[in-house]
């Protein structure tokens, strides 16, 4: 793969609107990246390998829990914080990105939110450092956009909870220490379990062959009659808003998250553009390609002021879910054309692994699926505006 030259695009000189401190965690991040990241991603993707060396890095640059208070052994960072590191690691790749936000967002944030101060102590400080790993399991194979209908379930055994099901599409899976798992109680109830990698009947087969994501690992949670201790439950909140209020924090963090992926698509064009000669010119002196190149930086430039107007929401917590889903559906979606007109402009080039940009494109293609899809956030805008839920 080429070295990393990334310089980062910044139009509307939106670093005006950063404190020191956001500017210190965006710096030490994106060179974090560039000397950890860049150098092997490609290889890993290529082999479908998740880089298990570079985790203890993520925990350093505070990739793991960075709104999640110090007390716990997060980084106690704001909500800008937070969206820059993701912006920085997913200008990397989309896998390692995942790794970083399932870990904050959906395995950190519910221990930290519902959990119990014993549940904190014991988890939270290990999570931070990547010495334990955690996975999020929501999804089912019949029940993916509709996580409401979902037919895990465990019984009250007196002294543990029986748990039965399964849960597929899970990123980390197959390496996870513990599994924050939502799961119906008898009375159909939705509870939040923290299920512990060698407990007996708990499985977590690897999906294989995918064409995206690849160097992030995903798999299966199976529970054959497992039983999950009763100190395992989450307490302090319960229904589908308990898991769907995870998302809203890791929805935030992906709407970021793309942009770096656009950034990084846009800088490796504009590059080439000026390095590619055809008819005796650089292919970036044809208006056909300054019309990508043009609409790219425009794209890019709206995305970063609308995620950080959400930030500046988030931190003063008045953002919404519906606020939220807006900016993952524009930006992923912005990203993902961003990622297929540069691999356009590559030319042959563009298809191999020489470049980032297939591989951001191809992971891309996941990141508009999972957090809810892109139909299904248009779907979250319609009923915020109209009042009328239109998914049943
Ligand atoms: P609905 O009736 O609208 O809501 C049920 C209850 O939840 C409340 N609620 C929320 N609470 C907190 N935060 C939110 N964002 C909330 N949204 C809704 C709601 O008020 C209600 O509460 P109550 O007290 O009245 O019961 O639910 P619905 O069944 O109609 O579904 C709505 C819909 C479709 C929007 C929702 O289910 C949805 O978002 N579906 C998409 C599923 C999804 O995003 N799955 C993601 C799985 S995790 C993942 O993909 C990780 S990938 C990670 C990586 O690798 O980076
Ligand atoms: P479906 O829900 O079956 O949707 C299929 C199509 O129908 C989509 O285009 C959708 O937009 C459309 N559709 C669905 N409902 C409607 C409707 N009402 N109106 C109009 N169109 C509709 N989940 C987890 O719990 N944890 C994880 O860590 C996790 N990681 C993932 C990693 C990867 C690589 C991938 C690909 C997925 C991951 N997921 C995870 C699952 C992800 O959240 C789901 O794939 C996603 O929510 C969509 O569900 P589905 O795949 O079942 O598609």
């Amino acid at each position: 793969m080429k070295p990393d030259l990334f310089q980062a695009p910044d139009y509307y000189l939106l670093d005006d609107l950063l404190t020191e401190e956001h500017k210190l965690v965006r710096d030490s991040a994106r060179a974090w990246v560039k000397k950890e990241v860049s150098p092997i991603i490609e290889e890993y993707a290529q082999r479908a390998e998740f880089p298990h060396q570079i985790v203890k890095g993520l925990g350093e640059i505070g990739g793991f829990g960075p709104y999640i208070p110090v007390e716990y052994g997060g980084a106690g960072l704001d909500q800008i914080s937070y969206g820059l590191i993701m912006q920085e690691i997913e200008r990397g790749d989309s896998g390692v990105r995942s790794t970083s936000s399932v870990q904050s967002s959906l395995v950190m944030y519910p221990i930290w939110k519902y959990g119990n101060e014993e549940q904190r102590m014991k988890y939270l400080p290990k999570l931070a450092t990547g010495e334990m790993i955690g996975c999020f399991g929501l999804t089912e194979p019949d029940y993916g956009s509709n996580p409401g209908g979902m037919v895990t379930n465990f019984k009250d055994m007196g002294d543990h909870y029986l748990l039965n099901g399964a849960k597929m599409w899970i990123s980390n899976a197959p390496f996870a220490d513990i599994a924050v798992v939502w799961a119906k109680n008898e009375e159909g109830r939705i509870h939040g379990l923290i299920v512990e990698r060698g407990m007996e009947g708990f499985t977590t087969p690897e999906t294989h062959n995918k064409w995206s994501l690849r160097a992030s690992a995903t798999g299966e949670l199976i529970f054959d009659n497992v039983k999950v201790p009763k100190e395992n439950l989450l307490p302090n909140k319960s229904g589908l808003g308990a898991p769907l209020g995870c998302l809203d924090s890791a929805r935030y963090g992906i709407a970021w998250g793309a942009i770096g992926a656009a950034m990084d698509c846009y800088d490796t064009a504009l590059r080439y553009s000026k390095e590619r000669i055809q008819f005796d010119k650089p292919i970036g002196a044809t208006q056909l390609q300054q019309k990508k190149l043009a609409e790219m930086i425009t794209e890019i430039t709206k995305a970063q002021l609308l995620t950080w107007r959400l930030g500046v929401l988030r931190n003063e917590g008045k953002a919404t879910t519906a606020q939220i889903s807006m900016a993952k559906r524009n930006n992923v979606d912005m990203a993902l054309t961003i990622a297929r007109d540069a691999r356009q402009m590559l030319g042959g080039m563009g298809i191999t692994g020489e470049y980032s940009i297939m591989r951001h494109m191809m992971n891309l293609e996941s990141v508009v699926t999972y957090e809810g899809t892109h139909d299904i956030h248009l779907l979250i805008t319609g009923m915020d505006v109209t009042g009328f839920p239109a998914f049943k």
